[in-house]
Formats: C-alpha cells, structure tokens, sequence
C-alpha cells in the first residue's frame, strides 16, 4: 500500500466509509419482505442528530484500574461492544450505551441469551456475521457463519420499536479493502474486528471521536477482556481479524496526544463531517 499522510489518509476514509446495512432491496431480502421488517429510520440519516463528542470503548482487559468511567460518560453517545457489560465495571467503563455492536456469534450462541439480556435492551444494535469477501447475499442469507437471520427477525417482531440494524457485508468488507489499501503487507482475509468498524461509524455519526483502549495504554496485558478472566495476546493484537494493522492504521490518525495514550489508551479522531477534503 501507498503511505498517506495523516490528512489524506482522513480525506480516503472520509470518502470511502459508506456506512451501508441491509434494508430489504435486495434479493433474497426484498422478496421477504425486508423492506417492511427493518427499522424505517435508515442508520445513515442518523447523522442529522449530530452528535457533537462520541466514545468508542473497547472491550480489552487493559481497561480495568482506568477510572475512566466519568469520562465516557461524558460524551453524547457511547458504542460498546458484544457482550460487554457496564454493571460492575462502571468507575473504568461508565455506564451510558447509546450503541451496541454485536457479531452473529451472539445472536446465535445460547449463553449470550441475546432475547433475554438487558445489555441488548434500550441501545440501537447493529449486528454483522462475515459472510464471504466476494458477497452473494442468497448464499449469505442460506449460510451465513453464525445464524444471524431468524434471531433478528424474531426481535423485530418482538420489538420494532428498537433500532436494530445489519451491517451489510459490502460495508463490512470495504473496510477490510481500506486497510489492506493503506498497509504495507497482505492482510490476512478476514473481515475487520467489530471495533475497527465501530470507530469507523462513529466517524461518520460524530464530529469527535474518543477511542479507549484500541491502541493500549500502559496498563497493557494479556487479559483479553475486562469482564472475563481469560487471557490471551491475540485479544489485542489480532489473529483471526487484522487488527494489528486496524490498530497500525488509527495511529496514524491520532489527533490526541502521547500522555493521553500512555494513560488513558486515548485516541482522538476526528468525524468526517468537520472535515474539508
Ligand atoms: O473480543 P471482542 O471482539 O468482543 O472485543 C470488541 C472489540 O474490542 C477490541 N479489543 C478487544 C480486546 C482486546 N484485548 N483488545 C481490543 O482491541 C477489538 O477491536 C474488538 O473488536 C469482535 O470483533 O466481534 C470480537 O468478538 C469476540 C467474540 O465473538 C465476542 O466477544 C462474543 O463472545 C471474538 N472472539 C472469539 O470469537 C473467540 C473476537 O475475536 C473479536
């Protein structure tokens, strides 16, 4: 890949993130009636809400010991993922959730008890599964990795008064074809993890970004979440997905400073909307 500099690399995501999800005028969606089973309010127009300063907070182990919880808060709208929980953890991770991003695995394993949790409840859900880089969405629909498609049917019925939303795998995957663009070596083909597509999102919903804990503080471990037990260095920096080069790739357009990185793991960006490419 070519380096950009720190502007340009902006003014290529600016002009390459589509946020995009699936909303029923395709096949085999449309024939499903799709149209009428997604939410109304399509995820891109909720830009007009401007939200002014947005935090993305990861779920990585080296959160815990932050304090950073007041500090989320602070911010008009918080993107959390999967099944991270605030209950417990609110001094390093606050407690406010305006959007939650979940991949297929919750949907479709029972422990994560997506009908039933509270942590799916009263936020706007976008759900994603990896489908194939090359998208046929009949395939997809008829095998997707994890079956995403009867639990999001089945909540929208349930409760369609709540924004929920599939990422479309073309979104998904254009953000993998971003990174490989702007990386030095051939990426591993799968698609970015849920944080690389969420700090990407709230680009294109906020005029600020706060990022806690994709690039790691000093409080740096193997501790792959903060919520678990478990440890493992591929949590951080990446097997599956290409997240050593997602994480590569947000350093260069880090607008905060070095102490708020060591300290807090803070990254600054900003939205595409204040930018003048
Ligand atoms: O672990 P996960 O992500 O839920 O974490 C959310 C995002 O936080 C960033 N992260 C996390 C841990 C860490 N030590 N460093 C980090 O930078 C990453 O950007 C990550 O995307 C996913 O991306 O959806 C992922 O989901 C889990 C798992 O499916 C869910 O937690 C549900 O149990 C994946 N783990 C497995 O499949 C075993 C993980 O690879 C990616």
């Amino acid at each position: 890949g070519r380096r950009r500099s720190g502007s340009q690399l902006y003014c290529e995501l600016k002009r390459r993130t589509r946020i995009r999800t699936v909303d029923g005028t395709q096949e085999p969606f449309s024939a499903l009636g799709w149209a009428r089973l997604v939410p109304s309010l399509p995820l891109q127009e909720l830009r007009t809400s401007q939200y002014q300063s947005c935090a993305v907070v990861t779920s990585a182990g080296a959160v815990l010991n932050s304090s950073l919880g007041r500090e989320i808060d602070s911010h008009d709208a918080v993107l959390r993922f999967n099944a991270a929980p605030t209950r417990g953890f609110e001094r390093d991770v606050g407690n406010k959730t305006t959007f939650r991003i979940i991949n297929s695995q919750i949907v479709a394993r029972p422990q994560h008890e997506f009908s039933h949790s509270a942590l799916y409840q009263d936020v706007t859900l976008l759900l994603w599964d990896p489908a194939q880089y090359a998208v046929n969405l009949t395939k997809w629909f008829q095998k997707p990795d994890f079956d995403l498609f009867s639990a999001y049917v089945e909540r929208r019925r349930l409760r369609p008064e709540q924004p929920f939303y599939i990422l479309h795998p073309e979104f998904i995957w254009s953000l993998w074809d971003l990174i490989q663009d702007n990386s030095e070596d051939q990426i591993q083909p799968n698609p970015p993890s849920s944080g690389f597509t969420g700090i990407l999102m709230m680009m294109s919903l906020c005029r600020e970004v706060s990022v806690y804990e994709f690039l790691p503080s000093l409080r740096r471990s193997d501790l792959c979440h903060y919520y678990e037990r478990y440890e493992d260095a591929a949590c951080t920096l990446g097997a599956y997905h290409p997240l050593l080069f997602e994480k590569l790739l947000i350093q260069r357009i880090n607008e905060g400073g070095r102490d708020a990185l060591r300290t807090k793991g803070k990254v600054t960006l900003r939205g595409f909307r204040t930018l003048r490419c």
